[in-house]
Protein backbone atom coordinates (compact mmCIF):
# COMPACT_ATOMS: atom_id res chain seq x y z
CA UNK A 1 0.00 0.00 0.00
CA UNK A 2 1.26 3.49 -0.61
CA UNK A 3 1.71 6.01 1.72
CA UNK A 4 -0.82 9.10 1.83
CA UNK A 5 -0.87 12.49 2.30
CA UNK A 6 -2.53 12.83 5.39
CA UNK A 7 -4.97 15.62 5.99
CA UNK A 8 -4.34 18.62 7.85
CA UNK A 9 -5.76 18.40 11.06
CA UNK A 10 -7.43 22.25 11.25
CA UNK A 11 -8.74 24.49 8.87
CA UNK A 12 -6.90 26.14 6.03
CA UNK A 13 -7.20 29.39 7.42
CA UNK A 14 -6.88 28.04 11.23
CA UNK A 15 -3.53 29.07 11.73
CA UNK A 16 -3.84 32.51 10.08
CA UNK A 17 -2.16 34.95 10.59
CA UNK A 18 0.81 33.57 12.02
CA UNK A 19 0.36 30.57 8.32
CA UNK A 20 -1.88 32.02 5.93
CA UNK A 21 -3.82 29.58 4.27
CA UNK A 22 -2.21 30.39 0.97
CA UNK A 23 1.10 28.94 2.78
CA UNK A 24 -0.81 26.22 3.89
CA UNK A 25 -2.39 25.19 1.00
CA UNK A 26 1.06 25.00 -1.08
CA UNK A 27 2.82 24.24 1.65
CA UNK A 28 0.61 20.93 2.13
CA UNK A 29 -0.72 20.11 -0.98
CA UNK A 30 2.21 20.88 -3.42
CA UNK A 31 5.41 20.41 -0.95
CA UNK A 32 4.28 17.49 1.16
CA UNK A 33 2.28 15.87 -1.34
CA UNK A 34 5.63 16.00 -3.57
CA UNK A 35 7.66 14.26 -0.93
CA UNK A 36 4.71 11.66 -0.44
CA UNK A 37 4.29 10.76 -4.87
CA UNK A 38 8.21 10.70 -4.67
CA UNK A 39 8.37 8.46 -1.63
CA UNK A 40 5.92 5.93 -3.88
CA UNK A 41 6.95 6.38 -6.71
CA UNK A 42 10.63 4.63 -5.64
CA UNK A 43 9.97 2.21 -3.47
CA UNK A 44 7.03 0.41 -5.50
CA UNK A 45 7.87 -2.86 -6.58
CA UNK A 46 10.63 -2.85 -4.18
CA UNK A 47 10.48 -4.81 -1.05
CA UNK A 48 10.12 -1.33 0.75
CA UNK A 49 6.24 -1.33 -0.21
CA UNK A 50 4.19 -2.27 2.83
CA UNK A 51 6.74 -1.33 5.43
CA UNK A 52 5.88 1.71 7.81
CA UNK A 53 7.20 5.76 6.51
CA UNK A 54 9.68 5.22 9.72
CA UNK A 55 11.25 1.82 8.26
CA UNK A 56 11.88 3.42 4.73
CA UNK A 57 13.31 6.14 6.53
CA UNK A 58 15.92 4.51 8.28
CA UNK A 59 16.64 1.84 5.33
CA UNK A 60 17.32 4.50 2.84
CA UNK A 61 19.45 6.76 5.71
CA UNK A 62 22.94 6.43 4.25
CA UNK A 63 22.52 4.57 1.50
CA UNK A 64 19.44 5.66 -0.97
CA UNK A 65 19.73 9.98 -0.49
CA UNK A 66 16.76 10.50 -3.20
CA UNK A 67 14.20 7.71 -0.96
CA UNK A 68 15.83 9.01 2.53
CA UNK A 69 15.25 12.96 1.81
CA UNK A 70 11.82 12.27 -0.07
CA UNK A 71 10.47 9.95 2.74
CA UNK A 72 11.95 11.81 6.02
CA UNK A 73 10.65 14.89 4.73
CA UNK A 74 7.07 13.09 4.05
CA UNK A 75 7.11 12.57 7.61
CA UNK A 76 8.56 15.78 8.97
CA UNK A 77 6.03 17.19 7.22
CA UNK A 78 2.78 15.37 8.69
CA UNK A 79 4.76 15.77 12.34
CA UNK A 80 4.74 19.56 12.14
CA UNK A 81 1.30 19.79 10.84
CA UNK A 82 0.61 17.97 14.60
CA UNK A 83 2.66 20.53 15.84
CA UNK A 84 0.62 23.56 15.13
CA UNK A 85 -2.92 23.87 16.90
CA UNK A 86 -5.86 26.06 15.86
CA UNK A 87 -6.85 26.76 19.33
CA UNK A 88 -4.66 27.18 22.46
CA UNK A 89 -3.35 24.26 23.92
CA UNK A 90 -1.63 23.07 27.28
CA UNK A 91 1.24 20.99 28.08
CA UNK A 92 0.81 18.48 30.89
CA UNK A 93 2.02 18.75 34.10
CA UNK A 94 4.72 16.36 33.23
CA UNK A 95 5.86 18.24 30.15
CA UNK A 96 5.25 21.53 32.14
CA UNK A 97 7.61 20.49 35.09
CA UNK A 98 10.37 18.74 32.69
CA UNK A 99 10.22 22.76 30.66
CA UNK A 100 10.59 24.40 33.94
CA UNK A 101 13.63 22.13 34.75
CA UNK A 102 15.22 22.39 31.77
CA UNK A 103 14.49 25.98 30.46
CA UNK A 104 13.17 27.91 33.59
CA UNK A 105 9.71 28.64 32.00
CA UNK A 106 7.44 27.98 28.58
CA UNK A 107 8.20 31.54 27.34
CA UNK A 108 11.88 30.80 27.84
CA UNK A 109 11.46 27.78 26.14
CA UNK A 110 9.65 29.54 23.01
CA UNK A 111 12.58 32.00 22.99
CA UNK A 112 15.12 29.70 22.77
CA UNK A 113 13.23 27.81 20.00
CA UNK A 114 12.99 31.06 18.35
CA UNK A 115 16.73 31.81 18.64
CA UNK A 116 17.63 28.39 17.27
CA UNK A 117 15.53 28.67 14.20
CA UNK A 118 16.73 31.89 13.75
CA UNK A 119 20.26 30.79 14.23
CA UNK A 120 20.03 27.80 12.11
CA UNK A 121 21.92 28.23 8.58
CA UNK A 122 20.06 27.58 5.44
CA UNK A 123 17.05 24.92 5.22
CA UNK A 124 16.08 22.09 8.25
CA UNK A 125 14.14 22.22 11.12
CA UNK A 126 14.43 23.00 14.66
CA UNK A 127 12.84 19.92 17.47
CA UNK A 128 11.77 19.77 21.08
CA UNK A 129 13.07 16.51 21.89
CA UNK A 130 13.69 13.99 24.46
CA UNK A 131 17.01 13.06 24.35
CA UNK A 132 18.84 10.99 26.84
CA UNK A 133 16.02 11.20 29.17
CA UNK A 134 16.07 15.19 29.05
CA UNK A 135 13.90 17.76 27.16
CA UNK A 136 16.40 19.04 24.44
CA UNK A 137 16.42 21.17 21.32
CA UNK A 138 17.45 19.91 18.04
CA UNK A 139 18.56 21.23 14.69
CA UNK A 140 18.44 18.94 11.18
CA UNK A 141 19.64 19.97 8.14
CA UNK A 142 17.33 19.99 4.94
CA UNK A 143 15.06 16.81 4.79
CA UNK A 144 17.19 15.35 7.77
CA UNK A 145 15.12 14.20 10.72
CA UNK A 146 14.46 12.24 14.19
CA UNK A 147 12.08 10.03 12.83
CA UNK A 148 14.02 6.65 12.87
CA UNK A 149 16.68 8.28 15.70
CA UNK A 150 16.43 5.81 18.49
CA UNK A 151 17.74 7.88 21.36
CA UNK A 152 15.56 10.71 20.43
CA UNK A 153 11.91 11.10 20.91
CA UNK A 154 10.50 14.73 19.14
CA UNK A 155 8.02 16.25 20.81
CA UNK A 156 7.41 18.74 18.41
CA UNK A 157 8.89 20.33 15.24
CA UNK A 158 8.86 23.89 13.05
CA UNK A 159 9.86 23.59 9.30
CA UNK A 160 12.64 26.28 8.44
CA UNK A 161 12.71 25.83 5.11
CA UNK A 162 11.69 29.03 3.06
CA UNK A 163 8.56 27.99 1.78
CA UNK A 164 7.18 27.42 5.39
CA UNK A 165 6.84 31.31 5.44
CA UNK A 166 8.31 33.30 2.47
CA UNK A 167 4.56 33.94 1.19
CA UNK A 168 3.53 35.53 4.98
CA UNK A 169 6.86 36.84 6.32
CA UNK A 170 9.11 37.43 3.39
CA UNK A 171 12.70 36.82 4.41
CA UNK A 172 12.15 37.55 8.20
CA UNK A 173 12.41 34.09 9.50
CA UNK A 174 12.33 35.22 13.18
CA UNK A 175 8.83 36.72 12.81
CA UNK A 176 7.43 33.66 11.13
CA UNK A 177 8.84 31.78 14.88
CA UNK A 178 7.58 34.43 17.21
CA UNK A 179 3.72 33.81 14.96
CA UNK A 180 4.25 30.08 15.02
CA UNK A 181 5.45 29.85 18.52
CA UNK A 182 1.87 31.05 19.75
CA UNK A 183 0.41 28.22 17.99
CA UNK A 184 2.59 25.13 18.86
CA UNK A 185 0.57 21.94 20.03
CA UNK A 186 1.43 21.68 23.57
CA UNK A 187 -1.17 18.46 23.61
CA UNK A 188 0.12 16.95 21.20
CA UNK A 189 3.95 17.67 22.83
CA UNK A 190 2.80 15.52 26.09
CA UNK A 191 1.33 12.89 24.52
CA UNK A 192 4.50 12.38 22.61
CA UNK A 193 6.24 12.83 26.02
CA UNK A 194 3.42 10.49 27.36
CA UNK A 195 4.13 7.82 25.05
CA UNK A 196 7.59 7.27 25.56
CA UNK A 197 8.12 6.41 21.48
CA UNK A 198 8.46 8.11 18.21
CA UNK A 199 5.29 9.21 16.61
CA UNK A 200 3.78 7.34 13.58
CA UNK A 201 3.25 8.55 10.49
CA UNK A 202 -0.50 7.29 10.30
CA UNK A 203 -0.72 3.60 7.79
MN1 LIG B 1 8.24 22.27 4.39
Amino acid sequence: MAFELIDLPYDDTALEPAVSAKTLSFHHGKHHKAYIDKTNAAIDGTDLQGKSLEEVVAAARGSNPGLFNNSAQSWNHGFYWHSMAAEETSASDELKSMIDDAFGSVDALKEKLAERGAGHFASGWVWLAIKDGKLSIEETHDGDTLADQSGANPLLVIDLWEHAYYLDHQNARPAYLDAVNGKLNWSFASENLARGTTWKYPA
